[in-house]
């Protein structure tokens, strides 16, 4: 039996991706960009083992049995793979089992980046067509893969390009201030925006959004990245109360407003992506002083970094 265990951490938006044009594929119809993040004083990972020759195939997600049947299970990637499992190892059969360890949103990401990094150890596959399987798990999986800011560019064969370090924001903490609400499925978001008649001015936004940030992570202009992200949070909530998918609540809007105020008294910004989080980029120094206000907004606030690509552990 051979055995291999990956570590990738979870992502959040930077140009946010809405609409699949194939929900089974999960094809983007635009291009998008994220970072990798990790919590700052614990790791943010997806966890996963992969077993090869084992007597059954299984999938064991945070201790729960996944069924391979269903729509993003991750053994929809082994089965591409099985036949060159069985001529290098002998046998075809996989076991996978993954945990999530302090992840608050893009678990799936994780997930299939990690499980992403195990094949590649395995069998040295090409990572332009690891990241179309990957893909079927999680669309963002290439954010994961990689690491640091990536952009994932649209099209037919949609890839994933590394254009900054996590090194680069270095001096950048996000904190997180979740609110206390079930967020939604992000098939919400995907199935719904391509409907309205805004998706086209949204995608023409997405695919400037994209060609701007090449220019400022060509600057290391990180201040101006995190500028982008907020622009394009309103125009992707803009889009989505189009379509009646309500993502920021009047809470998260209330405190989305007060971080407006307090840029005047020091440089901060917002992103939601699809989840119960407002994230607040800001320069470590500034830190402590938002951390004070944001307790007034709610009680669950959490330090992030920008996380470098997935790594093995063991082999
Ligand atoms: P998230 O923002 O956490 O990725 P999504 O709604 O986009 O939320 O994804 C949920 C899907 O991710 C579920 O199908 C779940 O089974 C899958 N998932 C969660 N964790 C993992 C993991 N570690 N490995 C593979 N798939 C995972
Ligand atoms: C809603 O595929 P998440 C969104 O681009 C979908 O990060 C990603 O993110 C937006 O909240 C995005 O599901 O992680």
């Amino acid at each position: 039996m051979w055995k291999v265990q990956a570590v990738a951490h979870p992502t959040i938006g930077i140009v946010l991706l809405g609409g699949l044009k194939d929900q089974v594929d999960r094809l983007p119809y635009h291009s998008s960009a994220g970072i990798a993040y990790s919590l700052m004083e614990r790791e943010s990972v997806a966890r996963t083992t992969m077993e090869i020759g084992t007597e059954r195939e299984s999938v064991i997600i945070n201790g729960t049995a996944i069924d391979s049947l269903d729509s993003r299970s991750p053994m929809k990637i082994i089965k591409k793979y099985e036949e060159m499992f069985r001529t290098k190892y002998g046998k075809g059969n996989v076991s996978i089992i993954s945990d999530n360890e302090n992840i608050l949103s893009g678990s799936s990401d994780a997930g299939a980046a990690a499980l992403g990094k195990c094949i590649e150890a395995s069998i040295g596959v090409d990572p332009l067509e690891l990241e179309l399987e990957m893909r079927k798990v999680s669309e963002s999986a290439g954010r994961s893969y990689y690491g640091g800011l990536t952009i994932t560019y649209g099209g037919a064969r949609p890839y994933t390009k590394k254009i900054l370090d996590s090194r680069s924001f270095d001096d950048i903490v996000i904190l997180s201030a979740v609110f206390p609400h079930k967020r939604k499925p992000s098939d919400d978001i995907h199935t719904n925006q391509p409907r309205h008649e805004y998706y086209k001015k949204r995608m023409e936004n997405a695919e400037k959004a994209v060609k701007i940030l090449e220019k400022l992570a060509y600057e290391r202009n990180v201040k101006g990245i995190f500028e982008l992200a907020m622009d394009d949070t309103e125009d992707y909530h803009y889009m989505n109360s189009l379509v009646g998918v309500q993502i920021v609540t009047p809470e998260m809007r209330k405190l989305m407003d007060k971080i407006r105020e307090w840029r005047s008294e020091m440089w901060m910004t917002y992103i939601v992506t699809g989840g119960n989080s407002v994230f607040l980029p800001t320069m470590k120094e500034n830190k402590d002083e938002i951390r004070r206000r944001l307790e007034n907004y709610t009680g669950e606030i959490y330090e992030l970094r920008v996380a470098e690509g997935a790594r093995i552990i063991s082999l």
